[in-house]
C-alpha cells in the first residue's frame, strides 16, 4: 500500500498536502531546466542538467515521501536524508561550475561535498537514533551542533572563502551577482532546516511546536532552496549565454 497514490490527503492533512505539493513542483521544475537546456550556449548546459537534476531527484522522493507519510503517519526521515545526500553534493557542483572558469579545483569541490556529507550524516544520526525521554534534548543538540560545524563552513567558503574569492576573480558581473544570491540562498534558505530539526522530540523547540512541523519546515525549505537555487542558475546561464551572441 506503500506506492499508491490513489491514497486520498484528508483536507486538513496540511503535512501530507506540502509533501504533495513539493512533488508536483518539483517535477514541473526539472522539466523546466532540462527543456531549457536548448535555450543556454553550450558551456552552461551542465549547469541546466544539475538543476535538473536535483529537482528530478527530489521529485522522486516527494512522491515517495508522500505516500510514507500518508500511510505511516511519520516523517520519512530516512529518505528525506538519502535526497538530501544526493542532492547537496550537486548543488555543490553547482557552485563548483559556475567558478570553474575563474580557476576553481576539483580539491574544492571536493572539501565542500565533505563538508555538507558530513552535516547530513551528523543531522541524520541526531534525529534517526533519537533515544527519546530525557536523553532527547542532550543527544539533539550534540549532533546538531556537529553537523552545525559543516553547515558553518560551507557558509564561510561561499560568502568569503575560496568560492566568494573566485568569483570575485570572474570578470563577470553576473557570475559575481549569481554566486552572492545563491550565497544567500545558503545563508537564508538553509537556514530554515536547523528550525524544522529543533521540532523533533527534545528539540529546542519541541515545546511550541509540534513534532509533525518538522515536515512543514523541511518541505518549504527544499522547495525554496531546489528550485529557487536552480532558477538563479537559469538567470545566470540566459544572460551569459546572451552576451556571448551579443559578441
Ligand atoms: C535540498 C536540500 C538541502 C539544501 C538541504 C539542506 C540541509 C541542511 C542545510 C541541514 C542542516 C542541519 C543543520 C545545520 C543542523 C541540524 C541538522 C540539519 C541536518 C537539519
Amino acid at each position: 500500500m506503500l506506492l499508491s497514490i490513489m491514497e486520498p490527503i484528508a483536507p486538513d492533512n496540511y503535512v501530507a498536502f506540502t509533501f504533495f505539493l513539493g512533488y508536483i513542483a518539483m517535477f514541473a521544475a526539472s522539466i523546466f531546466f532540462f527543456v531549457e537546456r536548448g535555450s543556454v550556449d553550450k558551456k552552461w548546459k551542465m549547469s541546466l542538467l544539475v538543476s535538473a537534476l536535483i529537482t528530478g531527484i527530489a521529485a522522486v522522493h516527494y512522491y515517495y515521501m508522500r505516500d510514507y507519510n500518508l500511510a505511516t503517519g511519520d516523517s520519512p526521515t530516512f529518505f528525506r536524508y538519502v535526497d538530501w545526500i544526493l542532492t547537496v553534493p550537486l548543488m555543490c557542483v553547482e557552485f563548483y561550475l559556475l567558478t570553474k572558469l575563474a580557476g576553481a579545483t576539483k580539491k574544492l569541490l571536493w572539501k565542500l561535498i565533505f563538508a555538507s556529507t558530513w552535516m547530513l550524516v551528523c543531522g541524520y544520526i541526531g534525529e534517526a537514533f533519537n533515544p527519546g525521554g530525557d536523553a532527547a534534548t542532550s543527544h539533539s543538540v550534540t549532533w546538531g551542533i556537529l553537523s552545525t560545524v559543516g553547515y558553518l563552513y560551507i557558509l564561510y567558503t561561499v560568502w568569503i572563502g575560496e568560492v566568494a574569492l573566485l568569483a570575485e576573480k570572474s570578470n563577470s558581473e553576473t557570475i559575481k551577482k549569481g554566486v552572492r544570491s545563491l550565497a544567500w540562498f545558503v545563508l537564508v534558505g538553509w537556514a530554515i532546516y536547523p528550525i524544522g530539526y529543533m521540532c523533533m522530540d527534545g528539540g529546542w523547540l519541541s515545546s511550541i511546536m509540534d513534532p509533525a512541523s518538522i515536515d512543514v519546515w523541511y518541505n518549504i525549505a527544499d522547495a525554496i532552496n531546489k528550485i529557487g537555487f536552480g532558477l538563479v542558475v537559469y538567470t545566470i546561464a540566459i544572460s551569459e549565454s546572451n552576451k556571448q551572441l551579443a559578441n
